[in-house]
């Protein structure tokens, strides 16, 4: 059994998560509490240097970086291949997979942060919020999370992160001009691999830059994939209500401030 070191509702770890269900894999679940800091615990860090999930153990391997884990899932598991045929093909679910982890993921925490849990952190008393921060191992990270902390959506970082998002979604509005999925015929390491970032977007009530008059084929790439039951099993069914509530009210009241920054 592969033993998963993950978090509910981390997109690194929906996206693995979502790999094992599609590959009909299971995995032995030991959930990681970021917002009380396990992630920077001494036995964990040995297993991930860089303080994040998803981390597996498997084989007696530990293996780390999420779009790596999922290229190794799909090769392990037998259900149909997440990763085309065609060369070609390959190359660009390889395109998508970058994009993620070059541009969009970065921007993740930049949006998250901003929005969802800010105003539960702004609660804690400030030596538990800074004592998590001075954790983090990456010095940039720990600059962006004060300044999205304090400043909200009104941060400075916050209108490069939210342009990079709606970049994706432009992307991913033209590939599915060809076709159901990102990538070819087939749902993909590509497909995969964006859906978490889509499913952040609707959970901080920004649903709305890709409904049926924005973005209408990405609105109906996403309905689709809603219905999976592995979207149920590895991406649903581990978001709380209660925290989604506060996600969604919290982004509909930074909404009108979001908005002036689009225009
Ligand atoms: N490149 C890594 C990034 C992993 C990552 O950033 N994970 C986040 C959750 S999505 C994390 O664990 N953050 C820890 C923190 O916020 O302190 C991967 O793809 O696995």
């Amino acid at each position: 059994m592969i033993k998963l070191y993950h978090n509910a509702l981390s997109t690194c770890a929906q996206k693995v998560r979502f790999v094992f269900a599609e590959k009909g894999l299971e995995f032995d679940s030991h959930e990681i509490d970021l917002l009380a800091g396990q992630q920077h615990e001494e036995w964990y860090v040995k297993l991930n240097p860089k303080h994040v999930v998803p981390t597996i153990e498997h084989g007696g391997h530990v293996l780390t970086e999420s779009s790596l884990i999922i290229q190794y899932l799909d090769r392990i598991g037998d259900a149909t291949p997440l990763m085309p045929q065609d060369p070609y093909a390959q190359y660009k679910v390889g395109k998508w997979i970058r994009l993620i982890d070059d541009v969009v993921h970065p921007a993740a925490p930049v949006i998250t942060f901003a929005i969802g849990p800010r105003p539960m952190l702004l609660q804690q008393p400030e030596e538990v919020r800074e004592a998590n921060i001075a954790a983090m191992p990456n010095e940039s990270s720990r600059t962006i999370r004060r300044s999205v902390i304090e400043h909200g959506v009104k941060a400075p970082e916050f209108a490069g992160a939210l342009r990079d998002f709606i970049d994706m979604l432009d992307q991913m509005e033209e590939a599915l001009g060809n076709g159901p999925w990102l990538v070819g015929d087939h749902i993909s390491l590509a497909d995969a691999s964006v859906l978490p970032y889509v499913v952040r977007m609707e959970h901080m009530a920004l649903g709305r830059l890709f409904d049926e008059s924005s973005r209408p084929r990405v609105r109906r790439w996403f309905n689709e994939i809603e219905q999976r039951p592995t979207y149920q099993k590895a991406v649903a069914d581990w978001a709380p209500d209660f925290v989604l509530d506060m996600f969604k009210t919290n982004g509909e009241a930074v909404w009108p401030d979001i908005e002036a920054q689009l225009n």
